[in-house]
């Protein structure tokens, strides 16, 4: 435990162990100001100490209602949504009447202060024919294209194929009972020469979802090809961005600054189901020009994902078990 003069770090491998040692120690109406996963898998949660932070909050602002921003800044502080994009929300909220803290927050509310920080794109509408979805491991990529692939293909009767590359743990098997054709390749396979191949294979084709992971730890996933591969892709075709509710701000950040050369039409937020906390990917989402396309609110393939829509997103945020 690391402690400044106003704010207390606590660290532990459950982050919520974590949050019960934080209230048994300073009490229910706690602020807690960010919560990351660090590389070596510990939490790190960081608390301001005698809710000084939101003495601070509420004197710098023009408050509509106090009651309103209080129990706004506790909404959002206790799932981790950054400073900045507390006080750009807090600043917005003066139309929302008639909230208490004894109330609470209602789904239409709270996505109203959601739809004044992010952009939801919730008519998609795929202009190029390839659609890259890449993101981070294991943040529900290969998930996303089947998902996707399948109920256009069911629903919209749009003829779609996927291509996934490596280290899948999806039975691609589960497309057997649809039109989707599955190309799973493993890294090693994967360069310009099978991307041409597949290309020309899925020329009648409506779309393709290319399922590629991120360039990480060098060549240990067969990294170069996979890179090679994003880049012949680049000129045509569009990315979605898959980010997954665990990981932390930074690594989300970093992986958008990455991808930021490519046509980026949206992100698919992942495990939004899981009652993880959403405050690092709602200030991500807050910072940044990327819309939220779609949500993946489960592990079955095709049916749980959905268009992102800001009453969506604030039921899910409302609903998280983290409180
Ligand atoms: N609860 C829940 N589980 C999900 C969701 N999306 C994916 N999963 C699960 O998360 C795990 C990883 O999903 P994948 O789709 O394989 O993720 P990936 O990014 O393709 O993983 P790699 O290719 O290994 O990097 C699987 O067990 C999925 O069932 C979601 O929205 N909610
Ligand atoms: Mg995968």
């Amino acid at each position: 435990m690391k402690e400044m003069d106003d704010t207390r770090t606590y660290l532990g491998p459950d982050k919520f162990d974590l949050i019960e040692q934080i209230k048994t120690e300073l009490g229910d109406e706690v602020v807690i100001l960010s919560v990351e996963r660090r590389p070596d898998a510990n939490y790190e949660i960081e608390v301001a100490l005698s809710g000084q932070e939101l003495v601070g909050f509420e004197d710098s602002f023009e408050a509509p209602d106090d009651d309103v921003i209080a129990s706004l800044l506790n909404l959002l502080m206790n799932q981790g949504v950054r400073y900045n994009i507390a006080k750009k929300m807090v600043t917005d909220v003066s139309f929302v009447e008639g909230v208490s803290k004894e109330e609470g927050w209602s789904v239409t509310l709270f996505s109203k202060v959601l739809s004044s920080v992010i952009r939801f794109e919730e008519e998609i509408c795929f202009t190029e024919r390839n659609v890259v979805i890449s993101g981070a491991r294991m943040s529900g990529k290969t998930s996303i294209a089947l998902k996707l692939a399948i109920q256009l293909s069911n629903v919209c009767d749009i003829k779609c194929a996927v291509v996934t590359v490596g280290g899948s743990q999806i039975n691609i098997d589960r497309t057997d009972a649809t039109d989707v054709t599955v190309f799973g390749l493993e890294p090693e396979e994967m360069g310009k020469g099978v991307l041409a191949s597949i290309m020309q294979q899925t020329e009648d084709y409506d779309l393709v979802f290319f399922d590629l992971p991120l360039v990480e730890d060098g060549e240990s996933r067969g990294g170069k090809n996979v890179e090679g591969c994003l880049q012949a892709l680049r000129p045509c075709s569009e990315m979605l961005i898959a980010l997954d509710c665990r990981s932390s701000f930074h690594y989300q950040a970093k992986i958008l600054e990455e991808l930021s050369d490519f046509n980026i039409k949206g992100c698919v937020l992942t495990r939004v189901d899981q009652g993880l906390p959403l405050g690092g990917v709602v200030s991500l989402l807050a910072e940044s020009e990327v819309p939220l396309s779609f949500l993946g609110t489960g592990a079955v393939i095709p049916d749980d994902v959905e268009p992102a829509t800001s009453e969506r997103l604030a039921w899910f945020y409302l609903n998280s078990s983290f409180f």
